[in-house]
């Protein structure tokens, strides 16, 4: 055999041959997202809730330099807890497999790695994207390329809230990847149900949001289907209050000289702090939604699949 060998557990590798729903997770909402001990108790919920809809989870992420599909519960137990972790995006995967590190993936290697299992759902928090000022940093996330060349579906609650989102949405146009409201036309924004962006196509239902993804599949397109999922607005962040407090985590971070890498866990921390935590349950009420939404699409697809 060739290449590196990615390990699929036997519980994914058999619902994949049978065409039975299969939801991908990433790691990185447990091993950089949350704080520790909440971070373990949403990933092994995640779990749960998709086993008791009838869908076969399949958290993602590298133990020990493996490329792991399916991780087991006492893997996913130690990565939650490890200090000795990187943040995987694709780039990093050889990386972080050769020197036999721990990772949490992020949602390219996610992606890419759900792809080569043949799982075709993946759900998460929020994306990546542009950040503010990439047009003199360059900084733009690896989602952007990798969801350009990966043809499984993502649902997600947008990008991540302290991205450009305008300008994020530019350039999933420009990389031929479909944007599609779940029941809205109002692009979400993460911790707030309406980011203030259109978008030009919605889906009403899971079967809806099955045919896209086989229409995709039927013209042989490389790109990701985006499924943005809007947060409940009776559990959102108060919009006027996001605004303003995103305006003073700027400035903060401006003032202490914060940029490129570190500016994502200050600001999201300042997010948290200001908030006294609520921004972290409304993270977490986000995921609920995002997951429950991914299990029904697979079960949808696989539906779709069987009348075919
Ligand atoms: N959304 C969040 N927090 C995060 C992420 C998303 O609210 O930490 C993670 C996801 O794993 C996403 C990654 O893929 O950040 C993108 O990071 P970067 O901009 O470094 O590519
Ligand atoms: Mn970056």
């Amino acid at each position: 055999m060739t290449g590196l060998p990615i390990r699929i557990s036997d519980e994914v590798t058999q619902a994949v041959a049978d065409g039975r729903p299969v939801v991908a997770l990433e790691s990185t909402i447990f091993t950089h997202g949350l704080p520790r001990p909440r971070n373990l108790a949403v990933a092994l919920e995640a779990e749960e809730r998709l086993r008791a809809a009838g869908v076969v989870p399949a958290t993602i992420g590298v133990y020990a330099g493996a490329p792991t599909v399916g991780l087991a519960t006492e893997q996913i137990k130690e990565l939650s807890e490890s200090d000795h972790l990187d943040k995987a995006s694709l780039r990093d995967l050889p990386v972080v497999a050769a020197l036999g590190r721990h990772g949490g993936t992020t949602v390219a290697a996610t992606a890419f790695l759900a792809h080569r299992a043949g799982i075709r759902v993946f759900s998460t928090g929020g994306l990546g994207g542009v950040h503010f000022g990439a047009a003199e940093t360059f900084d733009e996330s690896a989602d952007l390329t990798t969801l350009a060349a990966t043809p499984v579906t993502v649902v997600s609650a947008g990008v991540k809230s302290i991205l450009d989102i305008r300008a994020t949405l530019e350039r999933f146009e420009t990389l031929n990847i479909p944007v599609i409201g779940y029941r809205t036309r109002k692009y979400p924004g993460f911790y707030i149900t309406d980011s203030g962006h259109e978008i030009n196509f919605k889906v009403d239902t899971p079967e809806e949001a099955a045919r896209v993804i086989a229409a995709r599949d039927g013209l042989e397109l490389p790109q990701a289907v985006l499924i943005a999922n809007p947060v409940d607005p009776a559990k959102q962040l108060p919009p006027e209050e996001l605004d303003e407090l995103l305006n003073r985590a700027w400035a903060e971070a401006e003032r202490r000289g914060i940029t490129g890498n570190a500016s994502t866990p200050f600001l999201l921390d300042f997010i948290q702090r200001d908030t006294q935590g609520r921004s972290l349950d409304v993270n977490v009420e986000v995921y609920r939604g995002n997951v429950r939404l991914g299990g029904e699409i697979a079960t949808a697809l696989a539906a779709l699949r069987d009348e075919a």
